[in-house]
């Protein structure tokens, strides 16, 4: 019933703060376009035009272009009131709703750590905690086998030991220490960076106002401790190497957790899931030992705070030792592998983050010679934690002033990119094409928290403000990419938007009988690569996504996903 010249408008599903930026994507158009907002009684209180449509991704060939047809962008940042709005392109097209309004991102992310939860393994969730999405527990992990691949004298093949606990990885049943890790520390900087707005934060979980005053755990970190005390177990107390993962010997079926009884092995122990290892329980002590002397004694956070100090350092030392053990698939092992050749940054972070706990000058020395070793920054992901710490390191008064300057000067070097990205995209959005792997979204809010950790690091001159408003723009661009703005339609984040994931990868969300999946979980993303061999509604990068339970290369969960959206949408809550 609309004009057939109607071009498409993808906003932001969850909203708008009233002061940030706010943008729209319209695609399909070939010239640009008129646009009004209307307020909830139908007035006009904004007009404006479109930039000119463009391809996106000039180098690409054409059909390679990200979106496979021209984008462009509406902007109405200047409409600051809160409230409920429509947008609309020529008179006879659709309305797009949107809303402003100051706590747009309460409840996705509340929704988006709430996921962990969902995500625990050993434990039965209650209908108290997850209403319709209770389930029995699975994955006891009181019986886990040394694999072949993992023995040693202390603990031969088929030696069995306890480790349970921990998050479910994704969609799978598995648990792996090189990506645990730096979900873990990742949220624990959310902790670190926002500890006002998480003293008293509560989503529902079993933890939640337990305990007195002085034994409170927020949250938060009352989520962290479940994985925590998985982590820990993962360490061969005999020598301190820490093994890849726990594992099925092949991925699950489509089931329910206390339907999925195969035998879990630990599988080898490598240099890289030491150095997560360590830089997490390091990071961990830290924050432990921060609590007030009284309070962290009452909850028994100072013997654990030690207790992971120790056990970080035991981890450090076996990396030093075995410095080049990378992961290898044994032969009868089919899970994920998190396999990574390149150890110098997981050396630096978790030098970085040893440094950042006991203070030591080897430590400093040791991050300073694997950093130089790792080269140019690159935003985090699994396989390069090394964002994580050097955010940290860069504006801790301890690290010595030139090494501070150093650090702030790589990741403002890296936001600058980011920014002219965006400048150049004509979706407005800080996307290239080798973002478009599996697991995009995530690199999207990887990208949005480095800039968003930039952002603090400048200074409150003229200069500063600008480049601080830019950082800002192109990480909030970033948020409504996943949360909407997007070629595809789709608030990525389930049951946050108008138009969420339906069929993500997710054992439980298939298995349970509830239509709709698990809430909060952030679905990979548009990947072109299409591993799966699903089928996908287009080849075209960011169209590249099937909301099909098929589609574990575009459309399954993750803890590494989830954990930058939590640590994004609470740094633009505060
Ligand atoms: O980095 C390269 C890039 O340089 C290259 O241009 C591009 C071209 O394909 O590939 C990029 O690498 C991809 C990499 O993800 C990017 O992070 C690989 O092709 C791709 O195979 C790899 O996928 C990983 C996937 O496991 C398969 O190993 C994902 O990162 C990783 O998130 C995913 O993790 C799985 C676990 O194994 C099992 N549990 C579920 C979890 C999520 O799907
Ligand atoms: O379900 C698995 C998912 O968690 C992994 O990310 C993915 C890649 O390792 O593999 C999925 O399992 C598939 C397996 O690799 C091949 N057969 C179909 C499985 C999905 O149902």
């Amino acid at each position: 019933q609309f004009g057939t010249s109607c071009a498409v408008v993808q906003v932001n599903q969850t909203g708008y703060l009233p002061s940030a930026s706010k943008q729209a994507l319209v695609q399909g158009a070939i010239a640009p376009q008129q646009f009004r907002i209307f307020d909830a009684s139908g007035t006009v209180v904004f007009a404006g035009q479109s930039s000119a449509p463009a391809d996106w991704a000039l180098t690409a060939p054409a059909d390679r272009r990200l979106a496979a047809e021209k984008v462009a962008t509406l902007d109405f940042s200047a409409l600051q009131q809160p409230g409920f709005y429509q947008l609309q392109l020529q008179n006879d097209c659709p309305l797009t709703p949107f809303r402003v309004a100051p706590a747009v991102y309460s409840a996705v992310h509340d929704g988006a750590i709430k996921a962990f939860y969902f995500n625990r393994a050993s434990t039965a969730l209650s209908p108290e905690h997850a209403g319709p999405y209770a389930r029995a527990a699975g994955h006891p992990d009181e019986q886990v086998i040394v694999h072949a691949s993992a023995a040693s004298a202390s603990r031969p093949a088929g030696t069995q030991f306890s480790a349970p606990k921990g998050w479910y990885d994704a969609g799978d049943y598995n648990k792996y220490v090189v990506n645990s890790g730096v979900s873990t520390y990742t949220l624990l900087q959310a902790y670190s960076d926002f500890p006002a707005f998480y003293a008293n934060r509560q989503w529902q979980i079993p933890e939640s106002g337990l305990g007195s005053a002085k034994n409170a755990m927020p949250d938060l970190l009352a989520e962290v401790q479940w994985n925590l005390d998985w982590l820990r177990a993962m360490q061969d107390p005999f020598d301190g190497g820490v093994y890849h993962k726990l594992t099925n010997l092949t991925f699950d079926g489509v089931v329910m957790p206390k339907d999925a009884t195969k035998p879990r092995f630990v599988v080898q122990k490598t240099t890289a899931a030491a150095l997560n290892y360590a830089a997490v329980l390091a990071k961990a002590s830290r924050v432990l030992a921060a609590f007030p002397a009284d309070q962290a004694q009452a909850a028994g956070y100072a013997t654990r705070a030690v207790d992971y100090a120790k056990s970080a350092e035991a981890a450090w030392r076996w990396a030093l030792a075995h410095p080049d053990v990378v992961y290898r698939q044994p032969a009868d092992v089919k899970t994920g592998a998190y396999g990574d050749d390149v150890l110098s940054d997981e050396f630096a972070f978790a030098a970085g983050a040893l440094y950042l706990q006991n203070g030591r000058a080897d430590y400093l020395a040791a991050f300073e010679a694997f950093r130089q070793k790792a080269g140019p920054l690159q935003v985090a992901g699994w396989a390069n934690p090394l964002a994580l710490v050097v955010a940290e390191l860069a504006v801790t008064p301890v690290v010595p002033a030139a090494l501070r300057a150093t650090l702030q000067q790589q990741m403002t070097g890296l936001a600058n990119e980011f920014v002219r990205q965006q400048q150049q995209s004509p979706a407005a959005l800080a996307l290239v094409e080798n973002d478009f792997v599996w697991g995009s979204n995530a690199v999207a809010l990887n990208k949005a928290m480095l800039l968003l950790q930039s952002a603090r690091l400048l200074g409150t001159d003229a200069a500063g403000k600008i480049q601080q408003q830019q950082y800002q723009q192109a990480a909030q661009g970033l948020v409504d990419y996943v949360l909407g703005r997007n070629p595809t339609g789709y608030s990525y984040v389930s049951g946050f938007g108008s138009k969420t994931p339906q069929h993500l990868h997710h054992r439980p969300s298939e298995a349970d009988g509830v239509t709709a999946p698990v809430p909060g979980w952030l679905a990979g993303g548009a990947n072109p690569g299409q591993q799966d061999g699903c089928v996908y509604p287009s080849k075209a990068p960011a169209k590249s996504y099937s909301d099909t339970e098929c589609s574990y290369a575009s459309n399954e969960v993750a803890i590494n996903w989830n954990a930058p959206l939590v640590y994004v949408l609470a740094a633009l809550l505060n």
